[in-house]
């Protein structure tokens, strides 16, 4: 199982694969940060497709086409903006990656990689992010053999550092 998954430092509009996840907000009409570099990257065909889909609520998640980038799909997931972390953000987050797998589960997609989702302009600690995308990331791949592989992205070596000592938790 784990050797499908992988943790990488990188910046995610490079990755191929079936689907990159997009951590966005729930307008879907881009943003800073990974939404912002996807979008960059996807060219303006993106938006236009996102802003067919309607508002996205938190914890729920829409799929698109790539467009320019080498990843085929987008999946546009919504983080919980942090706050304190007694108002149901673990299980915001959980479901962020829960309805993304859905979403490749319908879509008959294998590979995907995503970026910590919430824990840039969000401001979910990524102490405590890591380990809920991690475990959703296992119960996948456990409950999904036609999962070939998922890849984390992280951006700063920071970043990998937290995550890998997670996995290795
Ligand atoms: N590749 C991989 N990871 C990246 C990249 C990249 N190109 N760029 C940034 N990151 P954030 P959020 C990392 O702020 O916290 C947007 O404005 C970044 O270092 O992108 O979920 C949306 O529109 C951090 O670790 O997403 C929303 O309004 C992680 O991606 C809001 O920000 C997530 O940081 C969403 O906030």
């Amino acid at each position: 199982m784990t050797e499908r998954l992988e943790l990488i430092q990188g910046d995610i509009t490079h990755v191929t694969a079936d689907a990159i996840v997009n951590a966005a907000n729930s307008s879907l009409g881009g943003g800073g940060g990974v939404d912002g570099a996807i979008h960059r990257a996807a060219g303006r065909e993106l938006l236009a497709e996102c802003l067919t889909l309607g508002r996205c609520p938190t914890g729920q998640a829409r799929i698109t086409k790539g467009y320019r980038l080498p990843a085929a799909h987008v999946i546009h997931a919504v983080g919980p903006v942090w706050q304190g972390g007694r108002n149901g953000e673990d299980e915001l987050l959980a479901s962020c990656y829960r309805n993304a797998f859905a979403l490749m589960e319908k879509h008959g997609l294998r590979t995907v990689a995503f970026p910590s989702i919430s824990t840039g302009v969000y401001g979910f600690p990524i102490e405590r992010a890591a380990p809920i995308a991690l475990r959703e990331i296992r119960a996948a791949l456990e409950r999904r053999p036609e999962l070939e592989r998922v890849t984390v992205v992280l951006f700063s070596e920071k970043d990998l550092k937290v995550y890998q000592q997670a996995l290795g938790a």
